[in-house]
């Protein structure tokens, strides 16, 4: 056992790099194990550099592919600039980890791999669905401890959960594709709320041009006057004024066209990001969207502690006698949990 599950990991290790400490640290953070947490208390004063792309959008868009060139256009500039070191993390119920073809090309995902600049991990989905949010965030802090600049996440846009994990990102692409009902889906899922570039991939195949035309009319629906601030949070708008039409922080979505299998349209997508995170840094929406990150995990970390406490101060038999009147009507919710909170 001593083998498999080492107790604990010397921040230290993460700080140097140290790659096999880092895959046994997201091992544990997966696990939901206290050596896991412990690692990263020490570690999170070591983050808040990286920039979390999340890439998410319905599966078999094009996502992995998408996901696959970016990490390849950060290790390999076009324009002479120093390279970035890249994680990927594929949070992705819908295809469990299958070896190396986790990015859904084997092929080029041989250019990648043997790259110390690039640290690739999918999540498996288990457990609760704040659960996985909760891991994510987690692996995300232990990649920007070990000195990752962009971190790509991606997730299938297709509930709540993959929406909360796009809320942590900084800049969130939603990726569509062509003849796959796009402006239905997208409007359903809601998920062009929270687009910060909007990518229409496979634009080799046919129906692009309505598909385009489509996103565009969906996304005024999503972002009908331009005025409201882009933002992530839970608590958006709870501290925020009143956004006006001179509004610096106002960030209006971008619609790129790609090829991913071919490469297309990247560093035009890889430009729009930066314009992105720019965009956030000089409107001091990075910092607001920091906030209300931290702010949320704060928050329903808190609920989660105070709930589990209660729980564990409250007789079975007090719950269950409670519950069962709910059931039978004879208490209403409002007064089960009156009942139940305060002893009325
Ligand atoms: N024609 C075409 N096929 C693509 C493009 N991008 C991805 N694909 C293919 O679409 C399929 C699904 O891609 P994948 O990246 O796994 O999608 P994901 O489920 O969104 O991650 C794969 O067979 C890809 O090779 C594209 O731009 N054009
Ligand atoms: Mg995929």
């Amino acid at each position: 056992m001593a083998n498999r599950q080492p107790a604990a990991i010397a921040p230290q290790s993460i700080l140097d790099g140290d790659r096999l400490a880092l895959a046994r640290l997201l091992t544990q953070v997966e696990n939901e194990a206290p050596e896991g947490q412990a690692a990263l208390n020490a570690l999170f004063p070591h983050t808040g550099r990286a920039h979390l792309i999340g890439v998410t959008g319905a599966p078999g868009t094009g996502k992995s592919s998408l996901v696959n060139r970016l990490a390849r256009y950060y290790r390999q500039p076009e324009d002479g600039a120093a390279p970035r070191r890249v994680a990927v993390v594929a949070v992705d119920p819908t295809s469990p980890f299958t070896g190396g073809a986790i990015l859904g090309d084997r092929v080029r995902m041989r250019d990648l791999s043997g790259d110390p600049g690039v640290f690739i991990r999918s999540m498996a989905s288990r457990g609760s669905l704040g659960g996985l949010a909760a891991s994510t965030g987690g692996f995300v802090q232990a990649l920007d401890a070990a000195g990752f600049e962009v971190i790509l996440v991606e997730t299938v846009g297709v509930g709540q959960a993959e929406v909360d994990i796009a809320r942590l990102a900084h800049t969130t692409l939603v990726v569509e594709a062509p003849g796959l009902g796009d402006d239905i889906q997208a409007i359903k899922a809601g998920i062009l709320e929270i687009a910060d570039i909007l990518v229409i991939n496979k634009a080799d195949r046919p129906g692009v041009e309505s598909a385009e035309r489509a996103l565009r009319g969906a996304l005024q629906l999503a972002h009908p006057t331009r005025r409201e601030f882009h933002h992530h949070g839970l608590m958006d708008n709870a501290n925020q004024p009143a956004p006006t039409s001179e509004n610096p922080s106002m960030w209006t979505p971008p619609l790129l066209r790609t090829v991913a299998t071919e490469g297309t349209g990247i560093p035009e997508l890889g430009e729009a990001i930066e314009t992105h995170r720019r965009h956030l840094q000089e409107s001091g929406d990075w910092e607001r969207r920091e906030q209300t990150r931290l702010q949320s995990e704060l928050e329903a970390r808190i609920q989660a502690a105070l709930l589990e406490r209660w729980r564990a101060n409250l007789p079975e038999a007090v719950y269950r006698k409670i519950l069962q009147a709910l059931l039978e009507r004879k208490v209403s919710p409002y007064e089960a949990v009156r009942r139940l909170v305060n002893g009325d």
